[in-house]
């Protein structure tokens, strides 16, 4: 019979928290004998109905090994959260207890003798007080237990391991149940300690809602499910590309590996350098993967250290210093002295500028990251990132079930979420960002996370501009290629190098790695290649060429017409230069560049002047019999 009522209370639960009233309440979030303790011995009423965050003195002199507590609470919403933490004599802080609807499975929970961390402690404390937070939430305490010792068997890290993977179990039961679109698994962070935690949020840990358990799929912040229910959210309207990741754009990956900022606060400093590594990628077009100095933000920007810093100052940092390399100034976690910097760098890296980019709304989010990663807050999980792509969920989409970096049949990860209308619909047309956290590969999906987040819960965005250089690359080193030789060229994200050759195109291929797909709009959409498309070029009588020329598009000279080219032309891949019977092309002295050439029969070519015709890519060329090919001191060659 419960099961019936936990169902409908369920279903009806995701429409509204005014079920609460509702008879089922939760106990199972947290089952199991590795949330209680035998040891426990000693019980003590508290009786306090608590509605605000609040400290409870325990007047106790007893040391424990042992805190649990008995109790229940009601969430009002989906950013209900409530945490008690043991503060023993020393100011340490201890995790008995935390629960917010998603974990809990239902707005009401019952908590009879559990504990988290405090269900074992590896060494006895002196307890001082319970620190209860709460948000938007009610709490009746009514006791705790205390206890000394340890049984037989227990074992600090095997019981918190295991809370981990039932925390994550739970987790995924009911996400599973109410329809979300992400699944959760434990990891090194979800089993960091209370204390380490503080560490690495620099002092305040905030509610994650989960997000320390993210795995795969799409991460949907609390507060934002009701919203996808209203289906406002859907951005049909938008006229950019439906999907960007910097992972996977030209063929390559243009971001640098995942880093572990571990248990200190330094996830600004993580996301800035995460912009930076990328930007030189990309600004060379190619793929150095400068692994720089996180640390030596840390410790050389004189402020923040390992307590919470914006990633603003970390770029200011380096755009006044310059950043070296990780092998100079290795990672350490905490806010080692500065002076422990190599002495004598290899190579140092700086830019021109950065800048702060202000909040305007999803598609202006969008237009930026289309440029280069992007360092991003989020407000409610008081966490930066590295911003490096985004998605609109479609219909069937599966959400991470590939390995990224290897070949897919050693796939660890072959598990995904699928976006379909049945299971997800509210899912459907929502944009979600790709994030690159710095928690080490174990969290997401190899360190990566698709989050759905409201949008003004996005802020610190800030962008490099203008040219990144160091002492081994400047300007020279860009690489100016066309590597699936369809006549676009690509040399990442600054203006067109000096080095290009002189036919390169102004505009920039939108897919290096595609022969069909040629140079991209502002919103991110790519023209497909079609040199018989609009843009060909008609000669219908005397036309002369005297400036350097580059065609896109199809040359057609007709009866009667000459064209004469007297400075060099350069033809795309697949655009020909067609000559119909009667038509004439005089190549006077200079270079013809082309993929194909169509000389019809009664067409004319002469190449004169040490003129030379270069078949592209030594495609063949042909002249029928009944056409005239006339050279005087001209050169039909092949390129190198
Ligand atoms: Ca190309
Ligand atoms: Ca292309």
């Amino acid at each position: 019979m419960r099961n019936n009522i936990a169902s409908a209370y369920l279903a009806r639960w995701s429409f509204s928290f005014l079920l609460l009233f509702m008879p089922y309440v939760s106990w199972g979030q947290y089952d199991g004998r590795c949330f209680t303790s035998d040891v426990a011995d000693e019980k003590k009423p508290i009786r306090a109905s608590i509605q605000k965050d609040t400290v409870i003195a325990l007047e106790t002199d007893r040391e424990v090994t042992t805190l649990l507590v008995s109790g229940n609470c009601s969430f009002l919403n989906e950013k209900s959260c409530v945490r008690i933490l043991l503060r023993d004599n020393y100011n340490y802080e201890h995790l008995i207890y935390e629960n917010y609807p998603l974990l809990a499975g239902s707005g009401q929970v019952v908590f009879n003798d559990i504990a988290l961390e405090t269900a074992l402690l590896d060494k006895s404390v002196l307890p001082k007080d319970l620190v209860i937070r709460i948000k938007d939430a009610t709490m009746y305490l009514s006791s705790v237990s205390y206890g000394s010792g340890q049984s037989k068997e227990a074992n600090v890290n095997t019981i918190r391991k295991e809370q981990c993977s039932q925390v994550a179990k739970k987790l995924n039961e009911n996400l599973v149940r109410q329809k979300i679109p992400w699944r959760a698994a434990s990891n090194h962070i979800t089993e960091y300690s209370f204390e380490e935690k503080k560490s690495m949020f620099g002092g305040d840990v905030p509610f994650l809602y989960g997000f320390d358990y993210y795995s795969y799929g799409v991460f949907i912040m609390p507060g934002m499910q009701d919203q996808l229910r209203q289906s406002v959210l859907r951005n049909d309207s938008s006229q950019y590309v439906r999907e960007w990741d910097w992972r996977n754009r030209h063929g390559k990956n243009w971001l640098t590996s995942i880093k572990d900022q571990n248990t200190c606060a330094s996830c600004w400093s993580f996301a800035a350098v995460g912009v930076i590594e990328a930007y030189f990628n990309l600004y060379y077009n190619r793929p150095v993967n400068y692994d720089l100095s996180e640390q030596e933000i840390i410790s050389c920007n004189g402020v923040y250290g390992c307590g919470n810093g914006d990633p603003g100052a970390a770029l200011q940092y380096v755009k006044s210093n310059g950043l070296v390399k990780e092998s100079c100034f290795h990672y350490m976690g905490y806010a080692a002295d500065c002076s422990l910097k190599c002495q004598n760098p290899d190579d140092i890296i700086q830019f021109d500028d950065f800048d702060y980019i202000a909040n305007l709304g999803e598609d202006s989010i969008k237009s930026h990251v289309m440029k280069a990663p992007i360092t991003m807050t989020s407000y409610l999980l008081s966490h930066v990132m590295t911003l490096v792509g985004f998605k609109v969920l479609e219909d069937g989409d599966t959400i991470f079930c590939k390995y990224i970096d290897g070949p897919p049949d050693i796939d660890p990860v072959r598990e995904g979420v699928i976006i379909n209308s049945t299971d997800y619909p509210q899912c459907v047309g929502v944009n979600a960002w790709l994030v690159k956290n710095s928690w080490g590969t174990s969290w997401g999906t190899n360190g990566y996370g698709y989050i759905f987040t409201d949008i003004s819960d996005i802020y610190q965005l800030h962008s490099l501009s203008g040219s990144i250089y160091s002492s081994l690359y400047d300007e020279d080193d860009v690489v100016c290629e066309d590597a699936d030789g369809d006549g676009y060229y690509f040399w990442g994200i600054g203006s067109k190098p000096n080095n290009c050759p002189w036919w390169v195109p102004d505009e920039p291929d939108g897919d290096d790695s595609n022969i069909l797909l040629g140079p991209m709009d502002q919103y991110g959409n790519i023209v497909p290649v079609n040199p018989s498309g609009d843009g060909v070029t008609h000669i219908y009588s005397t036309q002369t060429i005297t400036a350097d020329t580059v065609f896109c598009h199809n040359v057609i000279v007709h009866r009667d017409a000459t064209l004469t080219m007297t400075s060099n032309v350069y033809f795309h891949h697949g655009a020909k230069l067609i000559v119909h019977d009667g038509g004439t092309v005089n190549i006077d002295g200079c270079n013809v560049i082309f993929a194909d050439m169509d000389l019809a029969n009664g067409g004319r070519l002469n190449i004169t002047n040490g003129g030379k015709v270069i078949p592209f890519k030594n495609n063949p060329f042909t002249v029928p019999l009944d056409a005239s090919l006339q050279i005087d001191r001209g050169t039909i060659m092949r390129r190198d």
